[in-house]
């Protein structure tokens, strides 16, 4: 453990700052007050980084790879002073020399890397991997360009460039020792010599990959592990490549700037499929450079070949980094010399593959044409694993000629990710209870039969350290008053606080602290947003991506139902709302831009009608983003989780809210499912179709949105109220969500389940009335919130999937 007086800090502090800008303390600005905090703090960690790396390669221990497209991180310097175990000693030190921690916190850019849930998923594990003592480290892509940065203009989303580099990143330590060489392109030979097959590559574009590491803290374990980020580079013209062309000034550029590319920009859809060579540049690049350098490590460490699996696990976060299947094959028998029986062993050994989504417009395929031109050999090797496949195939469903295509790796001229990540593991996962049975029992029940003992069950979760203690330190103060701190390190102990459920003096006290959050958070929607909110309203969240299938239009419905009967009867006895809003929608999803823009025209209308505005409020935030999200959760008193039954694979902000005492209204989709078998259907609002009555819908048809709509006259308003002029001059405006409802035949149940939805609202306003049920109700989903903390399902992966860490030594 560090062990670090306010003294010695506040000495180290000065003279950390002195160094790095020369001048006195005293003539800094806030920025370069984080910087030297930040620098101070890295320079802490790598004392502890060093031998956690000497100690991994002393023990042997099995390595755990996280591969993934995304890590959202946020900000770095808070949980990482919080996991050395010194925020507090640094707040008094730097409060002693007129410095405010959480300001300097504030100056540090996000580290927005990613879209959504799979990127934040993959943030949370690397917290709980190094806070359990797992040998586990990230392996990703050092996007120059983060996830846009989104204004809201007039209404509507407007994409801005980000750009989280502009003042350097003290966290990370460029190596350019341990690069790489990634190749692209060009033509394989095959020659024989000394009896075996060997493949040479020609004519390649090679990419130069260079790692940034991060260091990620475990929680005073004094452990430090890596997040390693790949950049792309051209070679430098010192290098001789004679297979590539040279020497001509204009390609030289082309070839520059092609390769810069690689590492500039993170795609920023979380849904849609869109067949992008530059993507498919992107998955190789990071794949290879990183399994390159693993196993360049083990053989430097003495590490035979053929033990490689009880060396390293490879887990990829989703399809994204999929090719590390016949890369790693690549790797064993081209460059060691491996048969392929025995790369075969080694590769399915190690690699694992997590399933995020079964939306269908979200599986990877890539077109053949266009694979075997980038990627010539690794496109052999697919061929070759996809012949064995269909081989296996064809002796056990003898001919069932449909079913064999119908799983084949390479088919209707794409290749299958999906397939090859399943085919290529030893184990495929889900993300929530309900999700892995429909991977099972549905999208991938052909390969469920095939490999039975493959799938199984990882339930999402969140590190409770980021998300309770550094986001909520009031409720953290709370429960260490009521029932000590061994919930920290073990986060099912959060239970005991359920024995103050019915009590009255800690139900105050939780009130009290929900609405200093309240207060915080309208004090910062006045500042950025220029809007007035009440902090005795209640706070009813919904953030997220903006999609379909998450339902933001049927939150939207609701409140202009609720606005028309406002306006028809002033005097309705309901509870005064906030309505929050924040989220991102793709750039190029029309639909979902147009549900920001309806949000912002609802809030532009309710907020300036007096008749109203004491009551309901509506805001749309903008440019959500983790820390925007870390300010919020613990502000609200409603969790809107909403989405279609059976879209969403878990949500993780569900987990979340509950954690920092918000009331869920919810379906029973995804994790939800979990949260209300763990806190009791009591406490948690559910409402809507349930997974069987989607599906029913889904396979054999019969619902028709504009039958419902005929018998509902509240509902017929407010669908009429999106064409007629209400909430824009231009009639047209909200032509699409209109259509999506009415014309495509609503597609994911809003008109369905608005009825059910209003009178769970509903519910929701009788037991906010209801000081002590409320608060009842807080505390027992708190008290139940441990079992969602990612130090439990990390624990899951490592002895169910990896077969690393201390307790599976232990077992
Ligand atoms: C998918 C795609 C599809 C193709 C092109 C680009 C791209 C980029 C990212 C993704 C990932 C989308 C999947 C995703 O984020 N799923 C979310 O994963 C969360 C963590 O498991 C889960 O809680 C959410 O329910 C799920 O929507």
């Amino acid at each position: 453990m560090l062990k670090i007086g306010k003294e010695q800090f506040k000495k180290d502090y000065i003279e950390k700052f002195i160094e790095m800008h020369g001048t006195e303390l005293s003539e800094g600005t806030d920025y370069n007050k984080y910087e030297a905090l930040a620098g101070l703090t890295r320079d802490y960690v790598v004392k502890m980084w060093l031998s956690t790396n000497k100690r991994y390669n002393d023990t042997g221990e099995k390595q755990v790879y996280y591969f993934s497209m995304e890590f959202l991180m946020g900000r770095m310097l808070g949980n990482t002073l919080l996991n050395l175990g010194i925020r507090d000693v640094c707040k008094e030190g730097l409060s002693d020399l007129g410095i405010d921690l959480e300001r300097l916190e504030e100056m540090e850019e996000d580290q927005g890397l990613g879209n959504g849930g799979l990127g934040r998923l993959a943030a949370c594990f690397l917290d709980s991997m190094a806070s359990l003592n797992i040998p586990g480290h990230g392996c990703g892509i050092r996007y120059k360009r983060g996830f846009f940065e989104q204004k809201i203009i007039d209404g509507s989303q407007v994409e801005a460039p980000e750009n989280w580099l502009k003042n350097g990143n003290v966290w990370e330590i460029k190596k350019p020792d341990k690069a790489q060489i990634v190749k692209f392109g060009g033509h394989v030979r095959v020659e024989r010599r000394d009896g075996h097959l060997i493949f040479i590559h020609d004519d390649y574009e090679p990419v130069l990959a260079i790692p940034y590491d991060m260091p990620i803290v475990g929680y005073e374990n004094d452990t430090v592990n890596t997040l390693r980020l790949w950049s792309a580079e051209p070679l430098s013209d010192e290098f001789d490549f004679s297979s590539f062309s040279r020497g001509e000034y204009s390609k030289a550029i082309e070839y520059k700037n092609s390769v810069e590319a690689i590492s500039q920009i993170l795609y920023p859809d979380d849904t849609l499929y869109e067949g992008k060579i530059l993507r498919l540049k992107q998955q190789y690049f990071f794949v290879s450079a990183g399994l390159q350098s693993i196993i360049r490590h083990f053989k430097n460490n003495g590490v035979g070949i053929r033990d490689l699996d009880e060396k390293m696990a490879i887990h990829i976060n989703d399809t994204h980094p999929a090719l590390a299947i016949p890369e790693l094959m690549r790797i064993l028998m081209d460059e060691e010399g491996l048969g392929w029986d025995d790369a075969w062993r080694i590769t399915t050994n190690t690699i694992s593959y997590t399933n995020h989504t079964i939306l269908a417009e979200a599986l990877e395929k890539w077109p053949i044409d266009m694979f075997k031109r980038l990627l010539p050999r690794i496109y052999m090797i697919i061929e070759e694993i996809n012949e064995r496949l269909c081989g296996q195939l064809w002796n056990r469903y003898i001919g069932q000629w449909d079913k064999i295509s119908r799983m084949s790796i390479l088919s209707d001229g794409y290749v299958k990710m999906a397939h090859l990540a399943i085919v290529g593991s030893h184990s495929v996962n889900g993300v929530a209870k309900l999700h892995t049975e429909i991977l099972k029992k549905e999208e991938m029940t052909d390969f469920y039969y095939l490999y039975p003992r493959k799938f199984n069950n990882k339930t999402n979760g969140i590190t409770h350290r980021r998300w309770l203690i550094k986001a909520n330190p009031q409720l953290t103060a709370l429960l260490i008053d009521t029932i000590g701190d061994s919930w920290i390190k073990h986060p099912t102990d959060m239970e005991k606080f359920e024995r103050f459920a019915h009590d009255r003096s800690v139900q105050g006290r939780l009130y009290d602290i929900k609405r200093d959050n309240k207060v915080r958070l309208s004090n910062f929607i006045k500042r950025t947003q220029g809007i007035d909110v009440d902090p005795d309203s209640m706070f009813d969240v919904h953030i997220k991506r903006i999609h379909a299938y998450k339902r933001q239009t049927l939150n939207c419905l609701r409140i202009m139902a609720l606005y028309n009967r406002l306006i028809e009867n002033p005097n309705l006895d309901i509870v005064p709302r906030t309505f929050i809003f924040a989220g991102k929608a793709a750039p190029g999803y029309y639909l979902a831009k147009n549900i920001i823009e309806l949000i912002n025209s609802v809030a532009n209308r309710i907020n300036n009608d007096p008749r109203v505005n004491n009551i309901i409020k509506v805001v749309f935030m903008e440019n959500y983003r983790v820390s925007l999200a870390e300010k919020i959760i613990p502000a609200a008193d409603l969790s809107e989780q909403i989405s279609t039954t059976t879209k969403e694979a878990s949500g993780t902000s569900n987990m979340k809210f509950m954690m920092n005492g918000a009331v869920t209204i919810a379906t029973l989709d995804g994790a939800n499912i979990e949260i209300r078998d763990e806190v009791g259907d009591e406490n948690i609002i559910i409402f809507g179709l349930t997974e069987r009555e989607v599906l029913n819908y889904y396979q054999t048809g019969g619902y028709s949105s504009t039958s419902i709509l005929s018998s509902n006259a509240i509902l017929k308003q407010v669908v009429e109220d999106l064409m007629n002029g209400q909430y824009s001059s231009d009639k047209d405006k909200f032509k699409p969500i209109y259509e999506s409802l009415i014309t495509y035949n609503d597609e994911f149940f809003v008109i369905k389940d608005f009825d059910s939805y209003i009178k769970a609202q509903g519910r929701a306003d009788i037991l906010y009335r209801d000081f002590t049920e409320w608060n009842k109700i807080a505390i027992t989903n708190i008290a139940h919130s441990g079992i969602f903390s990612s130090d439990r399902t990390i624990q899951e992966y490592a002895t169910g999937i990896w077969g690393s860490g201390y307790l599976y030594k232990n077992l």
